[in-house]
């Protein structure tokens, strides 16, 4: 399982989401933190213990083999970090959250995107977009079982990916960003100063679009197969099920197929899909609390 050691950030970020995600960090993510270090350590210590019991002091502390920056309440970041757990990547964790567009975190990644990793090898140092992250750590690391390296298969799993983020996650997006405080996109009404009747109406449009692509994943991708990978979860179902984790902020009627498959995948996936998605839910329930007091 995976080696994942945290280290958080302290600064809000000076955004919409500024004083909500501030409270997550402060209240909500520190309970998550404090629940998935001792497991990831537990996991890891026992090995590293016996080994080097006697010598352990005089052993340099271990480097991470891939750094991942990462916001917590982000199902985009929850991907990854899923994956990462869920293939055994000795990886550490750093919360970026009011760093993203710090002059240090720009000069190495101009789109202030997050998840990010840097691994030696990176011609830029550094890499972002989750799918693309996955894509490389599955290669690198010979993972065929989360991303076949057979070429029709793989083209499947790329698709079901593309469609994802080109598709269902704009749609996502507009449905769950103005219930969860994220910035809105540039040129979408929710960003504009329309009418908050107008906003509402274009996040029911969204809500309602979801139902299609949602269908397509189901009836398509899936066919009749537990998961977009057959009988395991492959990185495009880890990319899928952590996507509609958002829809809990609206309460989105989830057909049961998709209540059943997120099941499946937390149950094959156990802690490596729990510990983050604890993170996302927490920052879910905390926002709701907000919006009902
Ligand atoms: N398509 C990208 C989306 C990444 C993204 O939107 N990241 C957001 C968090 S959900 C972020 O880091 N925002 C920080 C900022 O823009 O400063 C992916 O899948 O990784």
């Amino acid at each position: 399982m995976a080696k994942a050691a945290t280290k958080s950030a302290k600064k809000p970020a000076a955004k919409a989401a500024a004083k909500t995600a501030a409270k997550v960090n402060t209240k909500a993510a520190p309970k998550a933190t404090a629940k998935a270090a001792p497991k990831a350590t537990a996991k890891a210590a026992p090995k590293a213990t016996a080994k080097v019991a006697s010598k352990a002091k005089a052993k340099p502390a271990r480097k991470p083999g891939v750094k991942l920056s990462m916001l917590r309440p982000s199902v985009n970041n929850m991907t990854v970090r899923v994956f990462a757990r869920a293939a055994g990547l000795d990886h550490a964790e750093t919360d970026a959250w009011g760093h993203t567009r710090s002059p240090e975190f720009l000069a190495r990644n101009p789109a202030h995107l997050t998840p990010m990793i840097e691994d030696k090898g990176l011609p830029r140092g550094v890499l972002w977009e989750s799918c693309a992250i996955m894509q490389y750590l599955a290669n690198k690391h010979g993972l065929d079982k989360f991303y076949p390296k057979a070429p029709a298969k793989r083209a499947m799993i790329d698709s079901a990916m593309f469609y994802l983020v080109g598709t269902l996650y704009p749609y996502v997006a507009r449905a769950t960003y103005p219930a969860l405080g994220f910035p809105q996109y540039a040129g979408e009404v929710g960003h504009s100063d329309a009418h908050p009747d107008k906003k509402s109406e274009a996040q029911k449009a969204a809500m309602a679009a979801i139902a299609e692509p949602l269908e397509v994943f189901h009836s398509f991708f899936r066919n009749g197969k537990p998961f977009i990978g057959g009988n395991n979860p492959s990185i495009a179902d880890i990319r899928l099920a952590a996507t509609l984790e958002f829809l809990a902020v609206i309460d989105y009627a989830l057909p049961n197929w998709a209540k059943e498959y997120m099941a499946a995948m937390e149950k094959k996936l156990g802690n490596a899909y729990s510990e983050p998605a604890g993170d996302v839910r927490a920052y879910i329930a905390h926002v709701k609390s907000q919006a009902s007091a």
